[in-house]
């Protein structure tokens, strides 16, 4: 295995906590992940980028930058992928998905805020996260409040632009998204230098385009009965989508793809066919956020849809390809981001019915309803989502819950009680 520690000490991390948090996240990588049997050949690749996460591919980063490319931290789906690849720059996700970040986030965050902002920002803090040493520079949205008022607070670590994501969908907030949209493009050329021309900008919709119809096929194959991958492993696939080259991410998950539909044709699931079959919705899932994925399969049911912000919401929408002029272009872009149902939105109606949809795509048995303490959008949309689930007669499980290992037990009670459940 290769040291990176020389790498890691001149991009400034602190070497004993990120040792540490490398040695937590090899052990429960180990028990989460590597433990499951009969999983596809497929997922070789996507253990090896974890294994290499924070070497091989700051590795690449660092080159990139020393060819004077830019890498841009974003925390929010709403930032557009393909202006930051038009200037040149790579895009890596920065929101925390570990307990291990909190206790020096909460030196200054208070604590009854949503614990993925606080792992986050203890990633800077403590400097133990790798991607957010390498990143030029981060891109903040106005989604959540929690957000909103943490940018002001990391400027003071790490330069930041923050997008203003309207929390409407009329007219005048298009009208403000395509804005901020543009804003976006002239600060990525403001910072790489470079000027981002149509033909740039189109070759890297495509791209991007291309990277979510990857993932869509993942989530189509779910739909079989037996599911031919298990609910972790495409949970870690989206996860991975946050910081893996875009093109060879994108044909490592089309080979798996194959592989998937092979895996249909003989017959082959990844768990028997009468397995409760379970669709989570809610808050995003940030690496390394396996803990609900991990309960649940462990409780002799399958994951077979995430509705997240790691699952149906990075990949639903395309942006519209062969727009003719730049104007169209962003247009094409602001009309897809502005797609996405996050909770922040009012009213949010098309997400309350794309989970019935889905529901029924998936051949769902039953919803698990996933909130993030503090998060208060997603605790309140729930009771909209709860009255369209029971008039559908779909069962329903609310789980409120944080980082921390404490409540796994109570919570592994409530999800077998729910199986159960499901079952009778
Ligand atoms: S588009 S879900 S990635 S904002 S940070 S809202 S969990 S209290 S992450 Fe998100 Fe963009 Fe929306 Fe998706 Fe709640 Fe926590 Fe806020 Fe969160």
């Amino acid at each position: 295995m290769t040291d990176y520690h020389k790498m890691w000490n001149v991009i400034g991390l602190d070497l004993e906590k990120h040792d540490k948090l490398l040695n937590v996240l090899r052990a429960i990588y180990s028990d989460v992940y590597l433990s499951q049997k009969n999983r596809p050949k497929g997922m070789e690749y996507f253990d090896f980028v974890i294994s290499e996460v924070h070497g091989l591919r700051i590795k690449e980063l660092l080159e990139h930058k020393a060819k004077g490319g830019k890498v841009v931290g974003t925390f929010c789906v709403y930032v557009p992928d393909e202006i930051i690849m038009a200037a040149g720059g790579v895009g890596v996700g920065l929101c925390g998905g570990t307990q291990f970040s909190i206790p020096d986030a909460q030196k200054i965050l208070p604590q009854n805020l949503c614990p993925l902002i606080k792992s986050a920002f203890g990633f800077k803090l403590a400097k133990i996260c790798p991607y957010f040493e390498v990143a030029d520079f981060l891109v903040g949205e106005t989604t959540c409040d929690g957000k909103k008022k943490v940018w002001e607070i990391l400027n003071d670590y790490a330069p930041i632009h923050v997008m203003e994501v309207p929390h409407m969908k009329k007219n005048r907030d298009k009208e403000l998204w395509f804005k901020e949209v543009k804003a976006f493009k002239e600060k990525m050329e403001e910072e790489s230098g470079i000027k981002i021309t149509p033909e740039l900008l189109e070759e890297k919709i495509k791209l991007v385009n291309k990277k979510r119809l990857a993932l869509k096929r993942i989530f189509e194959v779910r739909k079989a009965l037996p599911p031919p991958i298990s609910g972790k492993d495409a949970l870690l696939i989206s996860q991975i989508a946050f910081y893996d080259d875009v093109e060879r991410f994108t044909k490592k998950v089309n080979e798996l793809y194959d592989e998937l539909e092979d895996r249909i044709k003989k017959g082959i699931g990844i768990v028997k066919k009468d397995t409760p079959r379970i669709m989570i919705c809610g808050c995003p899932m940030a690496l390394p956020n396996w803990k609900l994925h991990h309960i649940i399969e462990e409780s002799r049911a399958v994951v077979v849809c995430e509705e997240s912000c790691v699952g149906t919401r990075y990949f639903t929408h395309m942006v519209k390809e062969d727009c003719p002029s730049m104007e169209e272009k962003i247009k094409a872009i602001a009309d897809r981001y502005l797609k996405i149902n996050c909770s922040c939105f009012t009213p949010n109606e098309e997400r309350i019915e794309q989970i019935v949809q889905y529901t029924k795509d998936f051949k769902v048995n039953g919803v698990i309803y996933y909130t993030l303490q503090f998060c208060h959008t997603y605790y309140m949309e729930f009771i909209k989502v709860k009255s369209a689930l029971k008039k559908a007669n779909v069962p329903v499980l609310e789980i409120i819950t944080d980082y921390s290992p404490g409540d796994e037990g109570q919570l592994k009670t409530r999800v077998e009680a729910f199986i159960e459940q499901i079952l009778q």
